[in-house]
């Protein structure tokens, strides 16, 4: 299996590739089913949610498929209530701002809470033979929604509690670190081969910050993880000043955006680490030549040596197509299959 095989830093016959977002509004079929399901609907119904999962797997080629959730799926059983509104995001009804707010978040049996979740896996393993990426939401990006109370800027509520109420933030980062080991731990035994860690939105923090504040608590899902046979991947938007940090993390993959070269990246955290990225999906909409030239750029740098596995830098909008996608997909897997010599 060339993805997780490149997930463990070992030698492959070609680059693999998936897409964050490869499940989503570019598809017509996905348009199709949100004209009668919401996001939510859609997870709630793992028959549905299995075929919304699969999709781009046999649309696209792709060589892992990802579960299609959202990252605040598990929120809502610790006792937070939210939507995700059309065009903006998660909402979350009473943004989380008081010692009391944080204390009142719970634990839950994800068999009771969840038990659509861990049904999708089992369903999707059904229909498709390349593995599939179970994910959680990092706790510093979940923290985000629930202490803004939706989609932020410049994440001002959730800094001055860091900053202000360390104590009460870091009490809220562990209750998150604990529900993501044990969301992913109950993915991973349900099926799921692999596990992404979302933090999309670490990159807003100094790297004094992340290392006083947020490291300790990757540090702590990393190890937990890594008792598992699943590889982790641990991605964020604009972590480029990061990554030096990432080394000390026993995630198998740092996932990386296009504001940092995927030999810049490989520097950075070391040679213990497999890399994911880099496309800018804004060249999604660009000329196929144009695509294809950034495209085989990343491929040189990634097959330097084993461990890569190319993706976007961050997700695919709704303006991409699925043909550019496919065509893609192709380019990535002949030009690596003809040049890999490791
Ligand atoms: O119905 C829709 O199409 C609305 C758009 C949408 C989709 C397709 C949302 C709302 N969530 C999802 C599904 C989703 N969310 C997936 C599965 C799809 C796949 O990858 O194939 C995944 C992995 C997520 C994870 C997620 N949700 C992240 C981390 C990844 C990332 O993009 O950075 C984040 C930050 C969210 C929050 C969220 N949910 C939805 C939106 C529009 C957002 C971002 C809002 C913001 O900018 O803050």
């Amino acid at each position: 299996m060339p993805f997780l095989d490149a997930c463990r830093s070992r030698k492959t016959s070609r680059v693999p590739v998936w897409y964050m977002r490869q499940a989503g509004r570019y598809q017509p079929e996905y348009r199709e089913i949100r004209k009668n399901y919401s996001l939510l609907e859609i997870c709630e119904r793992p028959e549905l949610c299995a075929q919304v999962t699969s999709l781009p797997v046999t649309q696209l080629g792709v060589d892992a498929a990802i579960l299609f959730s959202d990252i605040m799926v598990p929120v809502g059983p610790m006792g937070v209530k939210y939507e995700i509104v059309e065009g903006r995001g998660p909402v979350v009804a009473h943004p989380l701002r008081t010692r009391q707010d944080v204390d009142a978040l719970h634990g839950f049996d994800v068999h009771d809470a969840l038990p659509y979740v861990l049904e999708t896996i089992e369903r999707v393993k059904d229909r498709i033979s390349v593995p599939l990426i179970g994910f959680a939401g990092a706790p510093f990006t979940l923290a985000s929604y629930m202490i803004e109370g939706g989609p932020s800027r410049d994440y001002l509520h959730t800094k001055a509690m860091m900053h202000g109420e360390p104590d009460m933030f870091s009490n809220l980062m562990a209750k998150l670190s604990e529900m993501v080991i044990y969301y992913l731990r109950a993915q991973i035994t349900a099926g799921a081969d692999a596990v992404q860690v979302f933090d999309s939105w670490a990159g807003s923090l100094s790297p004094k910050d992340y290392e006083m504040h947020i490291l300790p608590h990757m540090q702590r899902i990393f190890n937990a993880l890594s008792e598992d046979e699943a590889p982790s991947i641990y991605f964020g938007v604009g972590t480029g000043e990061l990554l030096p940090l990432f080394k000390t993390l026993k995630a198998n993959v740092i996932g990386v955006d296009w504001r940092v070269s995927i030999r810049a990246a490989r520097e950075r955290v070391g040679s213990s680490h497999a890399i994911q990225g880099n496309l800018d999906p804004a060249l999604l909409l660009a000329p196929f030549d144009v695509l294809k030239a950034r495209t085989a750029e990343i491929l040189a740098e990634g097959m330097e040596k084993p461990g890569f596995i190319f993706n976007l830098g961050h997700g695919v909008f709704p303006a991409a197509s699925t043909d550019t996608l496919r065509r893609l997909t192709e380019f990535v897997h002949e030009f690596s299959e003809a040049r890999l010599n490791y």
